[in-house]
């Protein structure tokens, strides 16, 4: 029999037949294809994209804003290993949850719609979380831009270009729980995302931290790590946005995973720098894509 809707559009209602609650009758392989369908055209489809960002953290997320709002035309792929993306920027330091964002940065706030206090020279949100999930509800609603999170980059896609160059043309992939895993079971082969341009913002600490940057490394494309100076915000902020570029052809590196690379010192619980790092990564992406 077909489901009879509540007349009643009030979300709230709690009592839509006088037996109570009904719901539409469901079959469960339906929720399953409903799931199993979108997800994997998705990996289908972004196989080849023109941007992918390593890492959904603040500097990621204020990266895939600009440049999925700017290039609405660009398959923007971010891939986040943890099932929770956000990076560091759910809490703001020492596991206190106001976020200090210091002036100009204070007006991506205002771009993304983030209410916060004024201090002066700096502002406060009230929540950490409350830029994250904001900036990031921004990110996920834009058409040209898909997340797989719970996802790692193990590895970088290089290649030599036609002028014999090592140039980054993608991220190799497995799920997570599998690149924490390969010293457990052996022969989990990954998969690849292919793309022209890969920013890599994957931060400093963490269990995957400044991936990209060591792999530069162990690559041969980057003779020796930077590693991250002492706290010293009035340096680091700067440093880091100015810094932001891309490190090697076709990877453009952002946020805190700079401080590993150059060897700039790090700000502490002040997040504007990885958001101006985020916008000056997709500006350099799009200077790369057009080069
Ligand atoms: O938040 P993070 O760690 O990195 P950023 O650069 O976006 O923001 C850094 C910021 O939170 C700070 O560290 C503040 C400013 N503190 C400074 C200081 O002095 O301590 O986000 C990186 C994201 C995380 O979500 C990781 O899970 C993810 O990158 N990630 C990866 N995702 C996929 N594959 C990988 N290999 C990988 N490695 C890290």
């Amino acid at each position: 029999m077909p489901f009879e809707a509540p007349s009643q559009d009030n979300y709230d209602t709690t009592e839509n037949y006088d037996g109570g609650y009904k719901f539409a009758p469901i079959e469960e392989a339906e929720v399953s294809r409903a799931m199993i369908k979108r997800y994997f055209d998705t990996m289908y489809e972004r196989a080849v994209s023109d941007v992918v960002i390593v890492g959904a953290g603040s500097a990621g997320l204020s990266c895939a804003y600009h440049l999925g709002k700017t290039r609405p035309d660009l398959k923007i792929t971010i891939v986040e290993a943890n099932v929770a993306p956000g990076g560091g920027a759910w809490l703001g330091g020492q596991l206190m949850t106001p976020m200090v964002v210091r002036k100009p940065a204070h007006l991506f706030l205002k771009e993304v719609g983030v209410p916060f206090e004024d201090e002066g020279a700096f502002v406060v949100v009230k929540h950490a979380a409350l830029f994250t999930s904001t900036l990031l509800s921004r990110v996920l609603s834009m058409d040209n831009v898909v997340m797989m999170n719970a996802t790692a980059v193990e590895d970088l896609v290089i290649r030599e270009d036609f002028q014999g160059r090592q140039r980054v043309g993608g991220v190799v992939t497995n799920w997570t729980l599998v690149a924490l895993n390969h010293d457990t079971q052996s022969c989990m082969d990954p998969n690849t995302i292919t793309a022209p341009v890969v920013v890599s913002a994957t931060g400093h600490d963490g269990p995957m931290g400044a991936f990209s940057a060591k792999r530069l490394v162990s690559a041969g494309l980057l003779k020796e790590l930077g590693n991250m100076r002492g706290l010293d915000m009035n340096r680091a902020e700067p440093a880091i946005v100015n810094n932001t570029r891309e490190v090697a052809p076709g990877l453009i590196m952002t946020g805190m995973e700079l401080s590993e690379h150059d060897g700039c010192n790090r700000m502490g619980p002040t997040f504007g720098a990885m958001m101006a790092s985020g916008i000056k990564a997709a500006k350099e992406a799009m200077r790369a894509l057009d080069t």
